[in-house]
């Protein structure tokens, strides 16, 4: 018992010292991403990672987590590309939304890393990354059913684009 509290202090005090050092600025408008959120069990089916590259890819066309739970997911951008150049988000619509119509949209907001402020399309979204870099947002899953995410770096949509599923 008391060793598991040590692991859990030692744990905490880690992310905190994590958290001091990966500190940024922060950008207008609202963002999901969370500088502590916890490892999880790889076996957990609600914890995601999601690669992107220089080819302006995706690794998963098709996302599936179980409703009622939280989402953890990590966006890795395995490229070196800079993210001027070749930036990656994840970005989540609700449903409805038309992507191509939200992609367009967003590929005019340069100056929010292409997330329109004040939007009420996104369930959750990832910053933008450029190569080697790595985003982790924690959101809850929607209700049961099929969403569509993307990358909304200008053009990416076109190939960077997949299905959602909340089962
Ligand atoms: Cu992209």
């Amino acid at each position: 018992m008391r060793l598991f509290v040590r692991l859990v202090a030692a744990t905490f005090f880690g992310l905190i010292l994590i958290s001091c050092g990966g500190k940024k600025e922060k950008k207008e408008g609202f963002s999901y991403e969370k500088k502590e959120v916890k490892p999880r069990d790889a076996s957990d089916p609600n914890s995601i990672i999601l690669t992107s590259n220089d080819a302006m890819q995706f690794n998963k066309k098709e996302i599936k987590v179980k409703a009622g739970a939280k989402v953890t997911l990590t966006l890795k951008h395995v490229g070196k590309m800079d993210k001027s150049v070749m930036g990656h988000n994840f970005v989540l619509l609700k449903q409805g939304v038309d992507l191509v119509a939200f992609g367009n949209k967003a590929a005019t907001k340069k100056e929010t890393d292409y997330i329109p402020s004040g939007t009420d399309d996104i369930i959750a979204h990832t910053k933008l990354i450029g190569g080697g870099e790595t985003a982790v947002i924690e959101f809850d899953a929607p209700a049961k059913g099929v969403y569509d995410f993307l990358c909304s770096f200008p053009g990416h949509y076109a190939l960077m684009k997949g299905k959602f599923i909340v089962e």
